[in-house]
């Protein structure tokens, strides 16, 4: 069980606030702690940022301070809210962008935005479109924000052909003696080896720009408004890095656009629902449309295919590994999800020129 971490009065006065508040335990990360509390000024989030997984909680910390800073002032000059459209530092009274308390945990804190709700998983189609809409409306606004002034978090994070060559590795030391029980997910992954790198070359070749993308784009990190059902602002800015636009697109596609939890293990109920991409697309191009190039709009599905893949391989050299990275329930889980995502990935690989055809209806609107 992991030692629960407290709000002590250290860190509510370095954020200026009254030290005597409570803080209620905000449950739902797998990751940071969160908490919220209540003061004479209005509502605040304080996180503790695990530097375990993150570490260089300084670099995600100047990395969100730019990017909320940058999109507050283009909300500013678009008319747009400031107080909800973007997450908002409260600074500490040093004027630092975290605060580092005596045990060397690092904090930050966030204003609470007020009538809106992270929904797990989306209700339906208008839901999945919203979801598009914010993490379009994200990428639209960054779009003339300097990528490569921000901190890569994780390195080589969506760098299929280098999560191939972990796979590899993982097959060759087959760590856990798992190997032979995992040859038919071997074998369907290697049949795309040759297949996977085309992102990757295309961003080498300069035919695709470096975007600030979120990384993380799942339903669970957009704010839909309690009252109109509309999108408020996307979340959960830790892994805010330079990225392409077919990442943070693919990402969605491969939660939002699936019948099934990514660990299902009835695989007659995994399916790729055209009609879910098809609302997730049309949100995100109605918004970020106009920014992105041909060549982008174009690697939209095959984004969806290897980010779908690529976790896939994830799951799969973890399961060989021994399950040292995913959190795990039961022995075959990892290769339960790597399963599941590669049953997506064909019928992605079925589809693909629906999906062409669905990308070129929502660009030729924009
Ligand atoms: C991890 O923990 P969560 O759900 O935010 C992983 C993602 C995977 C996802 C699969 C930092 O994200 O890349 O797509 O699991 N995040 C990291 O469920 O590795
Ligand atoms: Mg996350």
């Amino acid at each position: 069980m992991k030692q629960q971490h407290i709000v002590t009065p250290q860190i509510f006065a370095a954020f200026g606030l009254p030290s005597d508040l409570e803080a209620k335990p905000v449950h739902g990360g797998h990751i940071n702690d969160t908490f919220s509390a209540e003061t004479p000024e209005g509502q605040f989030i304080l996180q503790r940022i695990n530097h375990f997984v993150f570490p260089s909680p300084e670099h995600i910390m100047e990395n969100i301070a730019a990017v909320t800073d940058f999109l507050r002032k283009k909300l500013e000059k678009l008319g747009g809210d400031p107080q909800r459209g973007t997450l908002t530092l409260r600074k500490t009274v040093d004027g630092n962008s975290f605060f580092r308390d005596e045990a060397g945990e690092y904090w930050r804190c966030t204003i609470f935005i007020s009538g809106a709700t992270a929904h797990e998983t989306a209700t339906g189609t208008e839901m999945l479109r919203e979801a598009g809409s914010a993490f379009g409306s994200f990428q639209s606004m960054l779009s003339d924000y300097p990528a490569d002034t921000l901190h890569e978090i994780i390195p080589h994070f969506h760098d299929t052909p280098d999560r191939f060559r972990q796979l590899r590795e993982a097959m060759e030391k087959d760590t856990a003696g798992r190997r032979r029980e995992a040859e038919p997910e071997i074998a369907f992954a290697l049949r795309r080896e040759k297949d996977c790198g085309c992102l990757m070359e295309l961003l080498a070749q300069g035919k695709l720009p470096l975007r600030v993308t979120h990384n993380d784009t799942k339903m669970s990190n957009v704010l839909i408004d309690d009252v109109t059902g509309k999108a408020v602002c996307v979340i959960d800015l830790d892994t805010v890095m330079p990225g392409l636009t077919a990442f943070d697109f693919g990402d969605s596609i491969r939660a939002g656009a699936a019948t099934a939890a990514e660990d299902e293990t009835d695989l007659s109920k995994v399916h790729f629902d055209l009609s879910l991409f098809e609302a997730y697309a049309e949100g995100f191009l109605a918004a970020a449309g106009a920014a992105l190039s041909e060549t982008e709009l174009a690697t939209l599905p095959v984004g969806a295919i290897l980010m779908t893949f690529e976790v896939g391989i994830r799951f799969l050299a973890d399961f060989l590994n021994g399950d040292v990275y995913f959190r795990t329930a039961y022995p075959a889980h990892n290769l339960d999800r790597a399963r599941n995502q590669f049953k997506l990935v064909e019928e992605m690989e079925q589809k693909r020129e629906e999906m062409n055809a669905i990308i070129q209806k929502y660009a030729s609107r924009r």
